[in-house]
């Protein structure tokens, strides 16, 4: 473990620096507080040991500083008090020390810290790592690998209210796969899955850097076009209705033979300021339209 020590006594601060590596840890000096402030923000150590009383920031300040601080990361303070000083204990853990060990310091107590600081440090570095792993799952969608719909609404809601505020455009565009209930109904749902992939991806390598491919529902999907016009944003989905038709997904039971997919467009202008949601339905609405005018096809 990363180790910083704090005490401004230069004798005290040998002794726990010499017990902090005698046990094989890599130890940082801090001759202050505010010194010691200085290491922590600079090398996020993973134990803090402190002495209480220190010229400038002492150590309670030094531990609501780190506690105030810290969001993933946790550090382990310990504190280093003088014999017979209870309520400075008590006032020292509510601070949001972890441990303490009284002075005269004894490297096997030292040692002994370290390993439920070690221990701690551990399982808090699990919680975060989790923590990561499923925030990402919550916002996935699993067949298919694209953002899902609650990811959806995060990232709409943080588009809309940039293009709202500078006054820029955007276009969402809604995609269904055409007859897909009668593609299941002739191939199988295994079949239907693999197919529901391969459109996904097909939107993907279609979309730029910037865009947002999420699956919507079943066999829908949206496109999150910031920055186009609703003219650049229908060229764009009829290339990607283009892709999916080279995928060459046989359908019998499709007119053209093949899997395709239909795709209404709406846009956020300046002279059409509506919601989110608003633009949403207009997306739906146009799909509809798309549908009812033959499928594969991009209507805006
Ligand atoms: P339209 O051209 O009007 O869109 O007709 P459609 O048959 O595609 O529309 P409908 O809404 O009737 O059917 C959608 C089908 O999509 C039904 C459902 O079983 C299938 N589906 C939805 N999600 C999945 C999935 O995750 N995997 C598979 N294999 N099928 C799915
Ligand atoms: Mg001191
Ligand atoms: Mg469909
Ligand atoms: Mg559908």
């Amino acid at each position: 473990m990363k180790v910083l020590v704090a005490d401004d006594d230069p004798g005290s601060l040998l002794v726990a620096k010499a017990a902090v590596e005698s046990y094989g840890h890599f130890c940082l000096a801090a001759a202050d507080g505010d010194e010691a402030w200085a290491l922590y923000l600079a090398h996020q150590p993973d134990v803090v040991v402190t002495d209480w009383m220190m010229p400038g920031m002492d150590g309670l300040a030094l531990c609501r500083a780190i506690r105030a601080r810290e969001a993933e990361l946790y550090t382990y303070i310990v504190l280093l008090t003088s014999q017979g000083s209870r309520d400075d204990v008590l006032a020292g853990l509510e601070a949001g020390a972890d441990d303490y060990v009284t002075k005269p310091l004894d490297p096997f107590v030292m040692h002994t810290r370290l390993l439920v600081a070690l221990r701690v440090t551990t399982l808090h570095a699990d919680l975060a790592h989790y923590r990561k792993v499923l925030s990402h799952q919550a916002r996935t969608d699993p067949l298919t690998g694209l953002h899902n719909r609650l990811k959806l609404s995060e990232d709409l809601e943080q588009l809309h209210a940039r293009s709202h505020r500078y006054a820029e455009g955007y276009c969402l565009a809604m995609c269904d796969v055409d007859n897909f209930k009668s593609y299941n109904d002739i191939y199988g749902h295994q079949a239907g899955d693999l197919a529901l992939r391969a459109v996904a991806a097909a939107l993907v390598g279609q979309a730029r850097k910037t865009d947002g491919v999420y699956r919507f529902g079943g066999e829908e999907f949206l496109l999150v076009l910031p920055n186009q016009t609703q003219a650049g944003a229908g060229a764009f989905m009829e290339r990607a209705l283009n892709r999916v038709r080279k995928l060459e997904i046989a359908h019998s039971g499709d007119p053209l033979g093949q899997l395709t997919l239909s795709a209404g467009i709406s846009a956020f202008t300046a002279e059409h300021r509506v919601g989110a949601e608003q633009l949403l339905g207009e997306a739906d609405a146009a799909l509809y339209a798309a549908k009812a005018a033959g499928r594969n096809r991009v209507e805006l």
